[in-house]
């Protein structure tokens, strides 16, 4: 089996679970919001940080099964935000893998309500004993999936870009400036699917750290290369409009560095993900071809 065709069935197997767990845990089906967390939710998307968690609870002898529910909380987490990021008052945008954003195929106040209610389904899917027998593993994955996606995560890397974009801030953004940016935005939820898989595994907290320094490699390429594909792709392959971030003149590590010098950085990260899982020999061949995948999409 080549990686895309094991990415891609493991995403029908999330796809499957998602849909299950909505159906559990959501609102009754032929309400307007359930449609609407529906639409975010299922129909398209790589699974990525699902996968991320699946596999690498996998290093620690966990079956996929086991690890399924905890990576369906780190895609409702990611689906609100990408609901949330598309509004008009945000990123303002049309499309979203391959089809209209939330907002379009509903309205605004619809978008931010069903983005509101998939962050909390995150977190009932997570402490549910279904995601893992122990309570004190739970409790550490939902600590774990807040923290990444709160106020010094996700959402904080979402304030530091859209005051770049909206108010000018910082005046002259320097490369520290953005990958911190970066880090925060994107990297942080990639990073804590990767640790999510170690505690599943009760993992040490040697393995465990390495697993998170991969994950924080993996974020890093994975920005990189899309930022290579927002500068170079159109918007039929990549599923989503390109060229906004040039067209803003907004600063990534592809306008502060240049294409050359980025993708030398984006090598880089994807050879720093190799090595942290060097000490996992085999098992770890998957998530290496993952982090050359990530790099991959860039090109
Ligand atoms: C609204 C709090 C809040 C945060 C939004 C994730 C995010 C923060 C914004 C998305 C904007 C963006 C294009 C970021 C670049 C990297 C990224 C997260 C791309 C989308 O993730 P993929 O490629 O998408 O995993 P799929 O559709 O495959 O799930």
């Amino acid at each position: 089996m080549t990686f895309m065709q094991r990415l891609g069935a493991a995403a029908g197997l999330i796809e499957q679970r998602l849909s299950e767990l909505l159906a559990e845990c959501g609102p009754e089906k032929g309400e307007r919001l359930a449609d609407a967390m529906e639409h975010a939710l299922l129909g398209g998307g790589k699974r990525f940080r699902p996968f991320l968690v699946v596999e690498t609870a996998r290093l620690f002898d966990v079956v996929p099964d086991k690890a399924m529910d905890a990576g369906a909380a780190f895609e409702c987490v990611h689906c609100y935000s990408l609901a949330h990021d598309d509004l008009p008052a945000m990123d303002d945008d049309d499309l979203r893998r391959g089809r209209p954003t939330v907002h379009k195929a509903f309205d605004e106040w619809t978008a931010i309500l069903a983005g509101d209610a998939l962050l909390t389904l995150a977190f009932e899917i997570m402490s549910r004993q279904g995601t893992h027998p122990d309570a004190a593993v739970r409790s550490e994955l939902t600590r774990l999936l807040a923290h990444a996606a709160g106020g010094r995560g996700m959402v904080l890397g979402q304030m530091l870009d859209l005051a770049a974009d909206k108010r000018g801030e910082p005046a002259a953004p320097t490369i520290g400036h953005v990958q911190r940016l970066q880090a925060l935005k994107t990297g942080a939820l990639l990073a804590a699917a990767c640790e999510a898989g170690a505690v599943l595994g009760g993992a040490t907290g040697e393995m465990r750290a390495a697993v998170r320094r991969y994950g924080e490699h993996l974020g890093l390429a994975f920005q990189i290369a899309d930022d290579l594909l927002d500068a170079e792709g159109d918007a039929e392959t990549v599923g989503k409009a390109t060229g906004k971030d040039h067209a803003a003149g907004k600063a990534t590590l592809v306008s502060l560095l240049g294409i050359e010098a980025a993708r030398a950085r984006l090598e880089d990260a994807v050879r720093g993900a190799e090595r942290e899982l060097a000490p996992f020999g085999d098992k770890a061949a998957t998530l290496i071809e993952a982090a050359r995948f990530t790099a991959s999409r860039g090109h």
